[in-house]
């Protein structure tokens, strides 16, 4: 048996029964499929997934990629080579593709739902299949002639890389300074040091398109600071004709001079990348000739968020059925009712209440958070069908993302220590999977934007500045519930603990709502907000896992009225005593949660940095 071990009913009773997503299937953009084909698509990437793309998981932890410094080149271990030919051949890089370049027309919650199955088995496969899907911004945006480059990218299978961090511009994207000072025939010259690029370079794809973030330079080009004052340039690793994509041979200006020595997902490679500072010019290209690279490269960014956040959702998802396998079959110590009997039978591990504990809240965040991103792709597909609630799904899914990213990857990474902790010492040990999972799985809380970056994210772009709408709609939909008593009076004790939940949400934003109000009089007041953002993220996202693991138990309740087989019945009891056991033990916490907020004062802020 490999490490991966999936949960296609889950993702299956999300889609099918819970968001009723087969309701839209079969027209529009998504005329080529049916509820079947989609069921189609998840088994056999389920089988793929723990089959041949888990196979070298492991190997490539223990075998990460050769860096040649002579050569600027990195190799990969075969084993992984193996794994990402299996889902290249099988053309599954067409998932995330619009139909118009050759997609298979399945909405976006069907395709996340099939992703997470690759990202829980081996997220770097994923990583190193940006080329497809990095093309369609390409298309999206690009000049005619860009437009043939994107179907090359397709055609030909390059991989490509999306490139802002320098060393001196992490978080803060607009204080890059690698310039691109434009050249006579149109074409740009790239110079600078950008670090920490995934992908660089890999010996999988005959060539890699880097999309690059540069402050442009030329005649007439004004000079802006911060973000707005960055273009995108297409700058491939090997020049190439434009018609065909045959690569000359001729190698640009873009190196890479160092391959980062990481604490996990070691084979996704992790790239210094110079550009220009080799004695060969690095060439770049204008994406679309309009200077607005920051809103370009967000088009990649927001779907990159998805997938990190999906990434480390799947892989808790593996960490916590793992605990589970193991806890079902180690046996140690006597039933706690029998602890002062020293000859009582020995009882496996799911005996001991604390054990019960651990496993129950890694299976509500790994459900609940799964359901997060599910739902959240809901929004997408709204949005691919282009109905006329096409600019509130728009919002909506805005406002989610950084839950998805930013609760997601802490979540994970906190409840994969639970994971572990079930195992005892042998969670410690290479032998089981998830000292690896941890390893590979806490970069979803650094990259794409840190925690704390989602979280301002959330607060000022996707609440104030949208001026609460879509926080309104969600509001409306998660009052709905609560008002609907239906289910015969089942989970009424839980619907009183959500809606407690709801209101200390909103008394939290409620009070950081206040601070930033008071900051027009004493600017100071900001920094209120600013030691709040992280804990409302993080409240907002157990409101939302909160709401939609009753939602599910709505659904499974209502099944067990009827007939249904003795796995299914397992199955929907599961899902009724996670969400009664979330809504007891986890949601109360937020009413404390609130209070810290209110009662937040500066002393924080006056405290002086020699007394930290
Ligand atoms: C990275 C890569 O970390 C990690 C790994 C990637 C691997 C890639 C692989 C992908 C896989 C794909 C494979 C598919 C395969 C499929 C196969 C299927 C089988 N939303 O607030 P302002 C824009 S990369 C939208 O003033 P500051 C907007 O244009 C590095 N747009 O910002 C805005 O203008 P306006 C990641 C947004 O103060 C403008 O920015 N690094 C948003 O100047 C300025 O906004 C980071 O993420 C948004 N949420 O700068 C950096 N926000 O306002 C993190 C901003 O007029 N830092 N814009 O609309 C930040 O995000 C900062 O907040 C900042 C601040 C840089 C934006
Ligand atoms: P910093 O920005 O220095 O942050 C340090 C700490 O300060 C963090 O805790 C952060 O939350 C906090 N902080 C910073 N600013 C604020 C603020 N305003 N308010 C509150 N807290 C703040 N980049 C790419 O361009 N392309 C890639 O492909 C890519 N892949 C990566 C792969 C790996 C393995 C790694 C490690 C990084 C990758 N990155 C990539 C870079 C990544 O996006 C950045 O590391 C990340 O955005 C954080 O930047 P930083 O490391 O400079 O940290």
């Amino acid at each position: 048996m490999g490490h991966y071990k999936s949960n296609v009913r889950d993702l299956e009773f999300n889609l099918f029964e819970v968001f009723n997503v087969q309701d839209h299937l079969g027209a529009g953009p998504f005329e080529q499929s049916d509820e079947d084909t989609a069921r189609g698509v998840l088994a056999e990437l389920n089988n793929l997934a723990v089959g041949p793309l888990a196979e070298s998981f492991a190997d490539a932890d223990r075998n990460p990629p050769v860096f040649d410094p002579k050569t600027h080149s990195a190799t990969l271990p075969e084993s992984f080579k193996r794994s990402y030919r299996a889902i290249w051949d099988g053309e599954w890089y067409r998932l995330s593709l619009p139909n118009e370049l050759g997609g298979f027309g399945i909405p976006p919650s069907v395709q996340w739902a099939a992703s997470e199955l690759i990202l829980g088995a081996n997220p770097a496969i994923y990583m190193y299949l940006a080329g497809p899907n990095f093309a369609t911004v390409v298309h999206k945006n690009g000049t005619e002639q860009q437009k043939r480059w994107a179907e090359i990218m397709i055609e030909r299978g390059w991989g490509a890389t999306m490139v802002l961090t320098e060393p001196d511009a992490g978080s803060d994207v607009g204080a890059g300074r690698t310039k691109a000072v434009l050249q006579e025939d149109g074409s740009w010259h790239l110079d600078g040091v950008k670090r920490f690029i995934t992908s660089g370079d890999q010996d999988l794809t005959e060539n890699i398109m880097h999309l690059v973030l540069a402050r442009p330079e030329g005649p007439g080009i004004e000079a802006r600071p911060g973000t707005k004052g960055l273009s995108l340039f297409l700058v491939p690793k090997f020049h190439f004709d434009p018609e065909t994509g045959e690569p000359t041979g001729e190698r640009n200006g873009a190196f890479v001079t160092n391959v980062e020595h990481k604490m996990g997902l070691k084979v996704s490679t992790t790239c210094e990348l110079t550009f220009g500072q080799h004695g060969v010019p690095a060439k770049g290209w204008l994406l679309g000739d309009v200077h607005d690279g920051i809103a370009q490269m967000f088009q990649v960014i927001e779907y990159a968020r998805m997938m990190v956040g999906t990434k480390a959702i799947g892989t808790l998802s593996t960490g916590y059925l793992n605990a589970l396998a193991y806890a079902k079959e180690r046996v140690q110590s006597a039933d706690l009712t029998r602890m002062t009997d020293k000859t009582a039978p020995r009882v496996t591990i799911t005996h001991h209440p604390d054990v019960r504990r651990s496993l129950m809240l890694q299976k509500a965040y790994a459900e609940g958070l799964r359901a997060v991103y599910l739902y959240t792709a809901t929004f997408q597909d709204r949005i691919a069908l282009g109905g006329p609630d096409k600019e509130l799904a728009e919002k909506v899914n805005d406002l989610l993302l950084p839950v998805v990213k930013g609760v997601g990857s802490e979540r994970a990474y906190e409840q994969l220590a639970q994971s572990l902790q079930t195992l005892g010492g042998s969670g410690f040990l290479q032998e089981y999977p998830i000292e690896q999972y941890i390893r590979d799985s806490k970069i979803d809380s650094l990259y794409e934007g840190t925690t704390a970056i989602q979280s301002l994210d959330f607060f000022f772009r996707k609440i104030i500045r949208d001026k609460g709408q879509a926080l309104g709609f969600l509001n409306g939909e998660i009052q709905k519930f609560l008002d609907n008593e239906s289910g015969n009076g089942r989970l009424k004790e839980e619907r009183a603990l959500l809606k407690q939940g709801l209101e200390d949400l909103q008394g939290m934003l409620g009070a950081m709502v206040g601070f930033l109000t008071a900051s027009q009089e004493d600017v100071r007041n900001l920094y209120k907000v600013g030691q709040n953002t992280v804990r409302l993220l993080m409240t907002a996202g157990d409101v939302l896992v909160g709401w939609l693991l009753l939602r599910q138990a709505e659904v499974a309740l209502a099944k067990l009225d009827g007939q249904v087989s003795a796995r299914d019945k397992a199955f929907y009891e599961g899902k009724v005593a996670v969400a009664s056991f979330f809504a007891k033990s986890v949601l109360p916490e937020l009413t404390a949660r609130r209070k810290i907020a209110e009662n937040t004062d500066n002393s924080l802020m006056d405290v002086d940095e020699s007394a930290f």
